[in-house]
């Protein structure tokens, strides 16, 4: 008999939501059957799918969950009025955003309903199954068998919901409405300089587990004794409490039974002194297995320790040198929003051939197998919080969504090594409102996880009156472990040359990372270095931005603007960005420009 399990555990590790349930850990190494592959879908901009004429709700307290596209209705007789049908509507690809899969959508912002159907054989009787989402962009609406399951907001982390007691053998169907309307309320707000990708835009699953299992686990390095490994485990179910919940790290010879307390919560604390610690150079990663009776999951685990001292960052308590690259979550292969692990693998092997040990991925939280590789590959990450240009600062609702996108990262990737930085933002205007929302942010980042470090893409300014000293006056400065700015001297502020006069003044003893530096270029347009959009023009100011930067005294690392040209609606110059914003050192067809090579020879030569 099918059981209907109603959640009811603390939340310790990772939080999700108030509209959904807690998130389950590692996807990727779950019993699951993927509903990816074709959807159908019908375009609503109107919303008569989930407003009457009179522009209200169908969903109300007397009848939660409804809307009129909620059902897979099909006619059953000749006199029912329907104004809408699925299975007669044209398909999708899933994931996949609608802008680049259909010319009529490619602008089109605000909602578009899908519908799925599948038959679903449960493998053990009283086995529990999810249906998670990687990512929708932007609200989520979704409704299984005709009830609605819930709402997720945010368009770049995961999210699931139980179906357990809903699910059948036969025609099974789910219907999602996700609407992808900017608002100035959300985070991001209104406006940005990236593609506003909607739909479905990461891999759909169902996710079969035990009726009791492990839904969640915590396992680093201690941040003060590089001899330990501590973890947490959660377990969901109705028999959570006095388990035994066997954690095992084989090749270090761990095996431990450890009983979980009321909560499902297993504490541990191992010591071991042959631990092969993970880093760029030899990004090794232990099997780690927890299991309890009925279930088991295996991960793939870096140890390493990641921390400042002064001006530097250290890595398992060596002095590192960060080479960056900034990068969207565009796909190298198809164009669009990027989300399989080919995409993530070309864009972090243009990276590696950069020389780089380090990626910022910008400005909202990409696919979790980008992640992944970056533990594979021994690449360093800056993951961020779509916190960009202007928030609505002082709206409590903007702050929770901003807290709940960052606590769903965070709850994905606490077990990435790979993962050292937390960004908050995106050079967002100083102001006491904003200082309070972003230091409200950082001081949640570090309970939630307290062994990475924090920072933010801040603003630089000139130093007291001179016109040559630059600064960074931001009180945001004095909460971030890494003290990150971006700076375009010689594309947006003055000619290349510029730069040979500007001089920098951080007083802060922290180390410095330069988010952002760059110029636009298009891809086999030649001409000399002062000529706006040339490649040479590109190169120059890589040549001479570089060799200001690097006097900074505190300097600890760049993540210069951008691997790849990206889509961007800002950037309508024709013949030129067409689109585009052209600050990539590849072009959207994969070909590297001169400044490539300028920063690829400064990265191969520096210590
Ligand atoms: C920035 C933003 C980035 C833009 C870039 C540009 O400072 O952080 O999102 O795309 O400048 O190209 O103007």
């Amino acid at each position: 008999m099918k059981q209907y399990y109603i959640i009811l555990f603390l939340l310790i590790i990772s939080i999700s939501s108030s509209a959904q349930e807690q998130l389950l850990h590692n996807v990727y190494h779950r019993e699951s059957t993927s509903l990816n592959g074709m959807w159908k879908y019908i375009v609503d901009p109107y919303e008569n799918g989930f407003y009457n004429y009179r522009y209200e709700p169908f969903e109300n307290q007397e009848n939660p969950g409804k809307s009129a596209f909620f059902r897979n209705a099909k006619q059953e007789s000749k006199t029912e009025l329907l104004e809408y049908n699925f299975d007669k509507s044209d398909s999708m690809s899933i994931p996949g955003d609608w802008n680049s899969q259909k010319e009529k959508l490619y602008y089109y912002e605000g909602t578009v309903w899908f519908k799925k159907s599948f038959n679903y054989n449960i493998k053990k009787e009283d086995n529990r199954v999810f249906i998670h989402f990687g990512a929708s962009n932007y609200e989520t609406d979704v409704y299984f068998n005709g009830k609605k399951l819930g709402k997720h907001i945010g368009g770049f982390t995961p999210f699931n919901f139980e179906i357990t007691h809903l699910l059948k053998e036969k025609d099974n169907f789910i219907v999602v409405k996700v609407d992808n309307k900017r608002k100035k309320e959300s985070v991001p707000t209104l406006n940005t300089d990236w593609w506003n990708y909607g739909g479905i835009t990461r891999d759909v699953k169902l996710i079969e587990t035990a009726s009791t299992f492990v839904s969640d686990y915590f396992i680093q390095l201690d941040k003060n004794d590089i001899h330990k490994i501590n973890g947490q485990i959660q377990l969901n179910g109705n028999d959570i409490s006095s388990k035994e919940v066997l954690v095992k790290i084989p090749e270090l010879k761990i095996s431990k039974t450890i009983k979980s307390d009321k909560n499902g919560v297993v504490n541990f604390k191992f010591s071991s002194k042959k631990i092969k610690y993970w880093s760029d150079e030899s990004p090794y990663l232990y099997e780690v297995l927890v299991s309890t009776n009925e279930d088991k999951i295996k991960d793939k685990i870096g140890f390493r320790s990641i921390k400042t001292a002064g001006s530097s960052i250290l890595l398992n308590g060596k002095k590192i040198f960060l080479k960056g690259i900034s990068i969207h979550e565009e796909s190298p292969i198809r164009g669009g929003r990027g989300y399989s692990k080919e995409d993530s693998k070309k864009l972090l092997n243009w990276a590696k051939e950069l020389g780089c040990n380090y990626v910022r991925l910008a400005h909202y939280p990409h696919n979790e197998h980008m992640v992944r590789l970056a533990d594979e590959m021994g690449i360093l990450v800056w993951e961020e919080n779509p916190v960009y240009w202007t928030i609505s600062w002082k709206n409590k609702t903007t702050y929770k969504n901003a807290k709940n996108q960052l606590a769903e990262v965070i709850s994905r990737d606490k077990n990435r090594a790979s993962v050292i930085i937390w960004s908050m933002a995106n050079e967002t205007p100083t102001s006491d409102a904003r200082n309070i929302f972003l230091t409200n942010l950082a001081n949640f980042t570090k309970k939630q996880d307290p062994t990475r470090l924090i920072s933010a893409a801040l603003e630089q300014s000139d130093y007291k009156d001179s016109k040559t000293v630059r600064t960074i006056n931001d009180d945001f400065a004095n909460v971030v472990d890494v003290l990150s700015f971006n700076q375009y001297i010689g594309w947006y502020d003055g000619l290349p040359k510029k730069s040979e006069k500007i001089t920098w003044k951080i007083d802060q003893n922290k180390p410095v990372l330069i988010s952002e530096f760059g110029a636009g270029a298009k891809k086999d347009f030649h001409a000399d270095k002062n000529t706006r959009w040339s490649e040479e023009f590109q190169e120059e100011v890589y040549l001479k931005t570089l060799k200001m930067l690097n006097k900074i005294e505190q300097l600890q690392g760049f993540s210069p603007w951008i691997l790849v040209d990206f889509k961007s609606p800002r950037r309508v110059l024709p013949e030129i960005q067409d689109g585009y914003n052209r600050k990539g050192l590849i072009s959207e067809k994969g070909e590297k420009k001169k400044a490539f090579f300028v920063l690829q020879e400064f990265y191969n030569s520096k210590k």
